[in-house]
């Protein structure tokens, strides 16, 4: 192929993330609430660029500073894009969940901490955003599936929140876990699932510098469909490990079994880093779809992140690291 292509020092920042044009439309949003006007628009067939945006108690905190360390190789790809393809399996199997995602209610949330830590807490979703230092973050976001997506998150670093739990020296693993209702949630009805949706990340690697917890995106609060109002972001792993809508963080000497492991062990494991040469057992892994584009890319070993993480596994023998 012999296409020429922008690279990413060519590209404008603003052309990455437009961040005037989030800040205007909360703005006019801002503007609009409580006049009505939202809903003058009803049955005028003006839809909002954004898939069910909706106002948030906390959307003042968007968009948080971006820390300008995380650059990419690619564009930002197109939030009328991403916020209607997505995987939550919770809401359906295909890729056209947001509207089913809707149902979620998404406060009163809490994140409940325990297992081997010295400050076991039930914390609500506000107190923690508020006390949290919220950045922005350019990361990729590669799936199993072959297709990535590259996204401006608003969070925070994972290991802020460890911090916080205080770890007990036995401590290993964490172990997160999505809510479960079935009533809002009906792909939870198929018992042939193992609900709830479980993660797990060693302690090492929930506290390297890239793991994130996602609480926006596109400088606004996450919408439901990306897993509000928390979820996980590691991205140098496939896009499973970063479970959403997260209700419990449990400390553990336990290595977690997780969601797509305990349906598929042969295909899905633990670690699941990012790796081109290491296919899935029914499909290549070495490129990847751009979604929004007609482009595929090789895929990068730890989807690029080589720098920030091979040494978490430097020294490890007989681990499935890239499945
Ligand atoms: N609870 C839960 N978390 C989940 C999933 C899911 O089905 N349920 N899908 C995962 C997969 S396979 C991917 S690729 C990403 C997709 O995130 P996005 O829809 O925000 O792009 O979420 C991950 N987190
Ligand atoms: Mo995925």
């Amino acid at each position: 192929m012999h296409i020429l292509k922008k690279r990413s020092w060519e590209m404008p920042e603003r052309e990455a993330t437009p961040e005037s044009v989030f800040l205007n439309r909360r703005k006019i949003l801002a503007g609009l609430a409580g006049t009505g006007a939202i809903a003058a628009f009803a049955g005028t067939g003006f839809v909002p660029r954004a898939a069910f945006a909706e106002e948030d108690p906390s959307s003042g905190l968007y968009p948080p500073e971006r820390d300008a360390s995380y650059t990419l190789d690619r564009a930002v790809t197109p939030e009328d894009v991403t916020s209607r393809y997505n995987n939550f399996y919770e809401f359906g199997t295909d890729k056209q969940v947001y509207r089913a995602a809707q149902k979620l209610e998404i406060r009163p949330w809490s994140v409940t901490l325990d297992g081997m830590i010295d400050n076991p807490q039930v914390v609500d979703i506000d107190t923690l955003v508020n006390k949290m230092p919220l950045e922005e973050r350019l990361y990729r976001h590669r799936c199993v599936e072959a297709w990535s997506m590259a996204v401006p998150w608003s969070g925070f670093a994972l290991s802020e929140l460890v911090k916080m739990a205080g770890p007990q020296s036995g401590a290993k693993y964490l172990r997160f876990e999505t809510f479960m209702d079935p009533s809002i949630a009906s792909g939870q009805k198929q018992s042939w699932y193992p609900w709830p949706y479980v993660e797990g990340l060693t302690l090492e690697e929930a506290t390297n510098e890239l793991t994130f917890m996602a609480t926006g995106i596109y400088g606004k609060p996450l919408l439901k469909q990306f897993g509000a109002p928390i979820r996980l972001v590691t991205p140098w792993k496939y896009g499973f490990k970063s479970i959403k809508s997260v209700v419990r963080i449990s400390f553990t000497d336990e290595r977690p079994v997780n969601f797509w492991q305990s349906l598929q062990d042969q295909e899905y494991g633990f670690w699941a880093n990012v790796n081109p040469e290491v296919p899935h057992p029914r499909w290549s892994q070495a490129s990847e779809r751009l979604l929004g584009t007609d482009e595929r890319r090789d895929t990068l070993l730890y989807n690029g992140y080589a720098e920030q993480v091979a040494g978490l596994y430097k020294d490890m023998t007989g681990e499935r690291l890239f499945m």
